[in-house]
């Protein structure tokens, strides 16, 4: 018995979204689910499997068709970060920083020529794309970045440096925010290959292991000119393609959530102790119900977004909002599940601990829980506690 869908939110989805939902899901199962316990026990990212995203159109797929994307709704998006999630946050993420952080930036502030160079390349996974916002000293205050640029006339000439980055070793280019010689932030593409580009890796991380993650180095780097984003300025940039990316988190941690619960239903039924399965447990039942529930909760939210955004009324606020109760709800279901499960709980031969340890990553990135719980205060009292 596997419970998605308690309330019957199928009933609010369209046909389309479940055909979507169905192949990513088969995908998954066929593709992802066989190798990612070894990738993540060996700590090897699964880069491999980019192309195939990119055939089923889950790289971009809210880009419109003439630039490569599939032209997709935002539910249609969530759905694909849920159910890739349901694999594993690695695979998740690629998705996630190639659609939002880096197609998502090039379409809406890129040139026409930016846009035709590189969007059907991304879309179809030929490229691979990389975000740097976050600084060694500078995550959650990106508005204090030091990396910057200055106007050689030809050219611009970066220096600095990007850490934590998603992708940076595996990156075929990068959108790097920096400033200009104003103090103003501005997009810059990046590619592989500029002179003074390095992009070393991160290593010994216990959390999306299955993932690559870096540095992006800047060492007197020539860009030229037309590789600079023209139709953005200030640090709304990359906080807007965050808004994109952390809503579809908002669905991708669904996706963890529910694999966790349901593994832990299954278990609990088939597990016996003092002769009966431990779900005849109050205390199982307990568990059982309230991560249900708050999982049904947390689906509500991350539809009734879906359809703001949509409509184009979504604030970034509201964003925030079922980014932080998601994620939070994803990791507690996550840490209930593995207990359910005793010491089989740590084992690489059930999903829960990858699942947990892949969200304390998903709690800390795209702005931290606490971040996004002092952006709602600032939301409801007009007082940012922030700085
Ligand atoms: P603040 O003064 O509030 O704002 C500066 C300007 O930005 C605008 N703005 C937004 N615009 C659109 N959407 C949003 N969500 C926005 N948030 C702010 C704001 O209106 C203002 O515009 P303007 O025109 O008036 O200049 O900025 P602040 O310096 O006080 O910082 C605010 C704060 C703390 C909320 C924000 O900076 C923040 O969210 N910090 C968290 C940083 C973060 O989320 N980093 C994520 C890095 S990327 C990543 O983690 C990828 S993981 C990928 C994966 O593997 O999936
Ligand atoms: P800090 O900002 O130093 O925060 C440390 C602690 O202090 C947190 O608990 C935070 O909530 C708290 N804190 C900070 N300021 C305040 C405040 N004003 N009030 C109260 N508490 C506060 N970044 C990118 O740009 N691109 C990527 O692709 C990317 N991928 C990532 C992949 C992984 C696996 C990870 C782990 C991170 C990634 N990040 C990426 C970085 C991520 O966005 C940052 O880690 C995050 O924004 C937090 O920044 P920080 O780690 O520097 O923590």
């Amino acid at each position: 018995m596997i419970i998605t869908d308690y309330l019957n939110i199928d009933d609010l989805l369209t046909e389309e979204h479940k055909l979507i939902r169905t192949s990513i899901k088969n995908w998954v199962n066929k593709e992802v689910k066989p190798i990612i316990d070894e990738a993540n026990q060996k700590h090897e990212a699964i880069h491999s499997l980019t192309k195939q995203m990119g055939e089923l159109g889950a790289l971009g797929s809210f880009i419109p068709e003439k630039f490569g994307g599939a032209g997709l709704d935002q539910i249609a998006y969530g759905i694909i970060m849920q159910e890739l999630e349901r694999g594993d946050t690695s695979i998740r993420s690629t998705a996630s920083v190639q659609s939002s952080l880096v197609m998502y930036p090039i379409f809406e502030f890129g040139s026409e020529e930016q846009k035709i160079k590189f969007l059907p390349k991304l879309a179809k996974g030929e490229l691979i794309g990389s975000f740097g916002l976050t600084e060694p000293n500078h995550g959650s205050d990106p508005g204090a970045m030091e990396t910057k640029f200055i106007d050689k006339g030809d050219y611009y000439l970066l220096n600095g440096a990007k850490m934590w980055i998603t992708n940076a070793p595996i990156c075929d280019l990068a959108i790097v925010w920096a400033k200009n010689e104003h103090g103003k932030v501005k997009g810059l593409i990046v590619e592989r290959g500029m002179q003074g580009f390095t992009t070393p890796e991160t290593h010994k991380k216990w959390s999306l292991r299955a993932s690559s993650t870096g540095e992006l180095v800047f060492d007197n780097v020539k860009i030229p000119k037309e590789n600079l984003l023209p139709n953005i300025s200030g640090l709304k940039g990359p906080m807007m393609c965050l808004n994109s990316a952390r809503y579809g988190i908002a669905w991708g941690v669904l996706g963890a959530g529910f694999d966790c619960f349901n593994t832990a239903v299954q278990y609990s039924l088939e597990r016996k102790q003092f002769n009966r399965p431990i779900a005849s447990f109050q205390l199982t039942q307990k568990k059982l119900s309230e991560m249900l529930t708050d999982l049904t909760s947390a689906q509500l939210m991350a539809l009734r977004v879906g359809q703001l955004k949509e409509e184009g009324k979504v604030t970034p606020s509201q964003i925030s909002m079922v980014k932080r109760n998601n994620v939070n709800i994803a990791l507690k279901v996550a840490r209930e599940s593995r207990q359910i499960l005793g010491a089989m709980g740590i084992s690489g031969d059930f999903p829960i601990m990858r699942h947990m340890m892949n969200l304390e990553s998903v709690i800390t990135y795209e702005g931290t829980h606490d971040i996004h719980l002092l952006i709602t205060g600032f939301d409801i009292t007009g007082i940012a506690s922030f700085k």
